[in-house]
C-alpha cells in the first residue's frame, strides 16, 4: 500500500458545488419548460444514493451490465491487448474498474473522471491499493465539456475510453453523436471504447425502474432541490414538489421530472421562480438504443463496432469499438433469438 497522496487533476471544473453553474442553472429554471441538467444530481448524497439505485431490483441496468463485463472480459482484455490506459468518463462508484483492472493485461494507467469530486477522490484512493502497478490519476472535470487529460505515463498501449452505465443515455442524441466524435478523436489512432448502452424494451419494465417501490429514486430526484437549497441559497419546500418518471415510446427515452403539486414561487439565488399548478421541471433525460442505432451513431463518430454484447433477456449491451477503420465486421455475441422484439423503428 502507498503512502503517498492520490490529488485530483484539474480537467476544467475547479470549485466543488454548482455555484459556479449559477447562470446556466438559473436560465433552465426560467425557460418556458423549465430543466436542471442531471450532472448537479451528483453530490455526496446524490453519488450515494445512486449507489442504492444500482442495487435495487427494479433497476436491472447495473446488475445488467456487471454480469455482461463478467461474462466478456477476457476477450475485452484481449481487444484491449497490453498496458492499456484506462480512462473512465463519469467514474462513480469504482466496482467496473475494479473488475476491468484485474482482468486487463499489465494495464498501465486508470484515469477516471467525474464531476463529484470528493467521490471521486474517495472511490480512487480504495482502488490505488489494490493496484500498485497502475498510474492511478482521478481527474475532476464535467466530460460534456472540452476537458484536459492529464499527461500519460511513457510506454502505454491503447487508449481504451470507459464509459458504463449508459450515462451516455443522458445526452439527446445529438449531443451523443458530439460527445462520440471527441472521444474518437482523443482516443486515436489506435484507441477503442467500451460503452453501456440501454435498450428500448417493454415500458412497464422501464417505468418500473424510475419509478422503485422504495421510493430510492424520488429521493434521488429531490435531493436535486435539497442540493440547490444549500448550495445556491434556493427555498424548496421539498413537500410541495413529487417525482414522476415516464417513458416515451416514440423518442425512446424516459423522462424523469420534478412535478409541482400547488401554484407556488420559489426563491432561486435570488430570482423568483413562479409554478402553475402541475408544472414540471425536467431533470434528467435517460436514452436508449437499439444496438443498430448505436452502431449507426458510433460509425458517424468515427469508430468502428467490433463487438457487441447483450444479456439473454436483451435488457443491456455493451459495446466494444475501436477508432481503426480497416476491421468492419460486427460480430454479435449473445443475441437474444428474441432480440428484433426489442427493435423500433
Ligand atoms: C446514470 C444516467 C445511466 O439514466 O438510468 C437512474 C441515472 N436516474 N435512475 C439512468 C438514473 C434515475 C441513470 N444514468
Amino acid at each position: 500500500m502507498s503512502a503517498e497522496a492520490l490529488s485530483i487533476a484539474t480537467g476544467n471544473a475547479t470549485l466543488p458545488g454548482i455555484a459556479a453553474d449559477r447562470e446556466a442553472i438559473l436560465r433552465g429554471l426560467r425557460a418556458p419548460q423549465k430543466r436542471l441538467s442531471p450532472k448537479y444530481f451528483y453530490d455526496k448524497r446524490g453519488s450515494e444514493l445512486f449507489d442504492r439505485i444500482c442495487s435495487l431490483p427494479e433497476y436491472y441496468p447495473t446488475r445488467t451490465e456487471l454480469t455482461l463485463l463478467t461474462d466478456h472480459v477476457d476477450e475485452i482484455a484481449t481487444l484491449a491487448g497490453e498496458r492499456a490506459a484506462v480512462i473512465e468518463l463519469g467514474a462513480g462508484s469504482n466496482v467496473k474498474a475494479r473488475l476491468l483492472l484485474d482482468r486487463l493485461h499489465a494495464p498501465a494507467a486508470y484515469l477516471p473522471v467525474d464531476i463529484s469530486g470528493e467521490y471521486l477522490l474517495e472511490q480512487a484512493r480504495s482502488l490505488r491499493g489494490d493496484f500498485p502497478g497502475v498510474h492511478m490519476q482521478p481527474v475532476f472535470a464535467d466530460f460534456t465539456r472540452a476537458f484536459r487529460l492529464p499527461k500519460l505515463p511513457a510506454a502505454l498501449g491503447r487508449k481504451l475510453v470507459f464509459f458504463p452505465g449508459s450515462t451516455i443515455g443522458n445526452l439527446s442524441r445529438h449531443r451523443a453523436l458530439r460527445l462520440l466524435e471527441t472521444i474518437a478523436v482523443a482516443a486515436k489512432p489506435s484507441g477503442a471504447l467500451l460503452v453501456g448502452v440501454d435498450v428500448p424494451k417493454d415500458p412497464a419494465i422501464l417505468h418500473a425502474a424510475y419509478n422503485d417501490a422504495e421510493g430510492v429514486t424520488a429521493e434521488f430526484n429531490l435531493n436535486l432541490l435539497t442540493r440547490l437549497n444549500r448550495e445556491l441559497d434556493a427555498e424548496f419546500d421539498l413537500r410541495r414538489f413529487e417525482h414522476e418518471a415516464v417513458y416515451d415510446d416514440e423518442r425512446r427515452r424516459i423522462e424523469m421530472r420534478l412535478v409541482s403539486t400547488t401554484r407556488q414561487s420559489v426563491s432561486v439565488a435570488g430570482m423568483r421562480i413562479d409554478f402553475a399548478p402541475r408544472e414540471h421541471i425536467i431533470t434528467e433525460h435517460s436514452h436508449k438504443y437499439a444496438p443498430e442505432e448505436f452502431h449507426a451513431l458510433a460509425r458517424r463518430a468515427g469508430f468502428v463496432p467490433e463487438r457487441t454484447w447483450i444479456d439473454a433477456g436483451g435488457l443491456f449491451s455493451i459495446h466494444y469499438l475501436t477508432t481503426r477503420r480497416e476491421c468492419a465486421e460486427v460480430r454479435y455475441v449473445s443475441r437474444p433469438a428474441s432480440h428484433n422484439a426489442t427493435l423500433r423503428t
